[in-house]
């Protein structure tokens, strides 16, 4: 039974997550955390050519995954949204069959570039490279899904350099006409590459929806309660007919953009050690001390199984089969002669 801080009823409780799930979230975090860990280490000892870092979006990403609904609802990720597809059921095995481009990779065979995260199990759709397509793939789905009378909500991932992108618009402007079931989620995590948020927008990501007729709000990205608080608030508005909502969430990644990127040429040292004392994991679980959810003992149970589930997991990849050269043409051009 949960301690019951002073003052009040727990956040979580009033929210309606129960112990089981904020334990998972916390599992999730760190899953995210290691893969993201291994997945550079592999980089840069040359056994993955390309990586992108989630570590620091983990509250922003796990927190909104909660909020919906899964086995109905649709997922429109974006490449840092590992953390998400985690919460949603990838495994961390298929994380690295990604990576390394195993014919098992559950989101394109091994045909794509890491990170471009897909899931026919899942309803995780597969994003293309240039950013922000996603976000018009979600307003089509969900107008979709609204037309056959589904009972799915839509919801779809990018950063704040995205919302300077014509589909980004073009998919705002189409949600709030037709009030469609959809919620967009911001990762502000300031920076697109080298490009500070400054040089992006002149006003407020969260305050562009006012102009196309639906709300839009902010929230501390770093707090994993926090961010599942207003992510349901708007899946709830959704599956109700009320329409779409814009949330941003502001947060920071603690690694360069890809493993292509060097930070250190556009970010002090000192701004990031600052930007990790804000880090989402260890604030979750000073939470969940505080809540008796967990004890400084379990964390440390918690911290060392989720790595060693990594390393297992990342090893069993590494040994997976790369697909067949005869398959490279699949999904590419109609089988049979006939209709694909
Ligand atoms: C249309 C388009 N322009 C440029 C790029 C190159 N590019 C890839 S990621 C990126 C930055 C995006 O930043 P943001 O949306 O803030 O997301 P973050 O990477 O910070 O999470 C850019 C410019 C691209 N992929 N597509
Ligand atoms: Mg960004």
């Amino acid at each position: 039974m949960a301690k019951k801080r002073s003052g009040g009823t727990d956040r979580h409780s009033e929210l309606g997550l129960k112990r089981e799930d904020l334990v998972s979230m916390h599992r999730t975090m760190l899953l995210a955390r290691f893969c993201d860990e291994r997945q550079w280490a592999f980089n840069r000892q040359g056994k993955a050519p390309f990586v992108v870092p989630v570590s620091g979006h983990e509250a922003a990403q796990v927190g909104s995954a909660w909020a919906f609904e899964a086995g109905k609802d649709v997922f429109c990720p974006y490449y840092r949204d590992m953390a998400l597809v985690l919460a949603l059921g990838f495994t961390p095995r298929d994380v690295f069959l990604g990576l390394f481009g195993k014919a098992e990779d559950p989101s394109s065979g091994g045909r794509q570039m890491p990170a471009h995260w897909g899931s026919r199990r899942l309803n995780i759709i597969s994003g293309s490279s240039p950013i922000a397509t996603q976000v018009l793939h979600a307003a089509g789905i969900a107008y979709a899904k609204r037309y056959k009378k589904e009972d799915a909500v839509v919801g779809t991932w990018f950063g704040e350099g995205g919302t300077s992108e014509g589909d980004w618009h073009g998919a705002m402007n189409f949600a709030g006409i037709h009030k469609l079931p959809l919620v967009f989620v911001c990762e502000n995590n300031q920076y697109a590459i080298s490009v500070h948020e400054s040089k992006q927008v002149a006003g407020r990501v969260y305050k562009r929806a006012e102009g196309y007729g639906f709300p839009g709000v902010e929230a501390d990205g770093n707090d994993v309660l926090e961010t599942f608080r207003v992510t349901k608030e708007a899946v709830d508005r959704a599956r109700a007919g009320d329409g779409p909502t814009l949330i941003e969430l502001r947060t920071y990644r603690f690694f360069s953009h890809t493993s292509d990127d060097d930070d250190r040429t556009y970010r002090t040292r000192a701004e990031v050690e600052q930007a990790k004392r804000n880090d989402p994991i260890p604030r979750f679980e000073r939470y969940l001390v505080e809540t008796g959810i967990l004890s400084e003992d379990d964390i440390a149970a918690a911290r060392a199984e989720a790595k060693e589930e990594v390393a297992r997991q990342a090893a069993e990849a590494q040994e997976a089969d790369f697909p067949d050269p005869d398959s490279a043409a699949r999904h590419v051009f109609a089988e049979d002669g006939g209709a694909a």
